[in-house]
C-alpha cells in the first residue's frame, strides 16, 4: 500500500479573485526544477525550492495545489512504478480537481505521457505533462511559459463546464500534443517535442488555438485506473549488419513476453533465414512482436514488400503509425491486463488511446 503524499503547497489568486478552476500539479523532478549542485551538475530540487522561484503562481485565477514525488528525479530514472504512482495520485484526487499538470523531465516525458494515457481509461479531465529545457532559476528559462500555459490548458473548459482537452497530453514550447503521439526530438532547443503523425491539439500563440476535431471526445463510462504494467518487454532495433547472436540474445531473454521490433521504412526487415527463424522461435514461445518503423513519419504496412510479408507470416503484428515510446508502453499495459494470446494480439493492433491512425 502506497503512503498518501501530502499536498505541499497551495496557491490561490492573491488579489482575492474567485478561482475559476482547481488544478493539481504533480511534481516529479526534471530540469524544470533543477539547480547546479556542489559538484557543478544539474540535479533536481525539492518543490519547496522551485516554489520560491515561481511567484507568478499567486497571480493565476485558479487554485493550484502541488504534490511532489518523495524524491524528485531526473526523468532518465523514471520507472513503471513511478507511472503507477502518478496514476494512483490522479485517481485519489480525481473528484477534487478540474485538471492535472505533471511537471516532468523532458528525456522520458513522451514515455510517461504514453504510459499514463493507457493507465487512465475513460479520462474526462485534462492531464497535461510539461517541463523545461532550462531550469526555472535561470534567466532564460522556458519553465514559466511552459508551466503557466499547461495550467491554462488544464483549466480550459467548454461553456457547458466540460474539459476542453479530456485526455493525457504534453505541452512544450508552443504545442500541445497527444501524449501517445509525442516524441522528444531536440536536446538543445526549446521546440523539443513533435508529433509527426498527428497535428497538435492546441497551438499556443497570443491565444490558445484548440483544434477540437482532433481532441478525444468525453468518455461515456467512468474513469478506470489500471494498476498493472508488465516489464517483461524489450526493443530490438534493426541495423544492417546485426548478427544472429545479438538477435538471439535479445529475443531469448528469459521470461520475455513482448518485443518492439524497430524495422526499416514501411515495416521491412531482412529475409535471411536465420533472422526469420529467430522470430519464429520467439513467436512460438509466446513472445508478442510488434513491428514499429524507424521512420518518424509514415506507417508500417506489413505485406507491402516481400521483406515485410515474411514478418506477417511469422506472427509479427503491425504497429501502424505508432511511436516507439507509445508502443513499448502499450506492450507493458496490454501484457499487464493478463488476457489470452489472441486478445493480447487484438488489443496490440487496436487503437486504444488515439495512439494510431486506423485507415
Ligand atoms: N535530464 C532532464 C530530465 O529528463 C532533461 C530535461 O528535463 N530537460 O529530467
Amino acid at each position: 500500500m502506497r503512503a498518501v503524499l501530502p499536498v505541499i503547497s497551495i496557491h490561490t489568486a492573491a488579489n482575492g479573485d474567485p478561482a475559476n478552476a482547481s488544478i493539481l500539479v504533480i511534481y516529479t523532478g526534471g530540469t524544470v526544477g533543477m539547480a547546479y549542485n556542489k559538484h557543478g551538475v544539474l540535479a533536481p530540487m525539492r518543490f519547496s525550492e522551485v516554489n520560491k522561484l515561481m511567484p507568478e503562481l499567486r497571480h493565476l485565477r485558479m487554485r493550484v495545489s502541488v504534490l511532489s514525488l518523495p524524491d524528485p528525479i531526473d526523468s532518465s530514472n523514471v520507472t513503471p512504478t513511478n507511472w503507477l504512482m502518478m496514476a494512483a495520485i490522479i485517481q485519489e484526487n480525481y473528484d477534487q480537481y478540474d485538471g492535472f499538470v505533471v511537471l516532468h523531465g523532458t528525456d522520458t516525458m513522451a514515455y510517461s505521457a504514453s504510459a499514463l494515457g493507457y493507465l487512465l481509461e475513460n479520462l474526462a479531465k485534462p492531464v497535461v505533462f510539461t517541463g523545461a529545457q532550462v531550469p526555472v532559476g535561470r534567466i532564460r528559462t522556458d519553465a514559466r511559459r511552459n508551466f503557466i500555459t499547461a495550467l491554462d490548458i488544464a483549466a480550459a473548459r467548454h461553456p457547458d463546464g466540460t474539459a476542453r482537452v479530456p485526455e493525457v497530453s504534453l505541452f512544450f514550447n508552443t504545442l500541445l500534443l497527444r501524449g501517445t503521439r509525442a516524441k522528444k526530438v531536440e536536446s538543445q532547443h526549446f521546440a523539443a517535442f513533435k508529433s509527426e503523425n498527428l497535428p497538435p491539439l492546441v497551438r499556443a500563440g497570443i491565444k490558445l488555438e484548440f483544434t477540437d476535431s482532433l481532441i478525444r471526445p468525453l468518455p461515456t463510462e467512468p474513469l478506470q485506473v489500471h494498476t498493472h504494467l508488465d516489464d517483461h518487454v524489450t526493443i530490438l532495433k534493426l541495423f544492417p549488419g546485426i548478427t544472429e547472436a545479438v538477435v538471439n540474445s535479445i529475443l531469448g531473454v528469459k521470461g520475455l513476453r513482448g518485443c518492439i521490433l524497430e524495422t526499416y521504412g514501411s515495416g521491412n526487415a531482412p529475409t535471411q533465414p536465420w533472422f526469420l527463424r529467430c522470430l519464429e522461435v520467439a513467436h512460438n514461445r509466446g513472445v508478442h512482436i510488434l513491428n514499429v518503423s524507424q521512420c518518424e513519419e509514415g506507417r508500417v504496412e506489413q505485406g507491402r514488400y516481400e521483406t515485410s510479408a515474411s514478418l506477417l507470416a511469422r506472427g509479427v503484428l503491425g504497429g501502424d503509425d505508432i511511436t516507439t515510446e507509445a508502443a513499448i508502453t502499450k506492450l507493458m499495459f496490454v501484457l499487464g491486463l493478463g488476457r489470452s494470446a489472441a486478445e493480447t494480439a487484438r488489443l496490440l493492433t487496436s487503437d486504444l488511446r488515439g495512439e494510431i491512425s486506423v485507415l
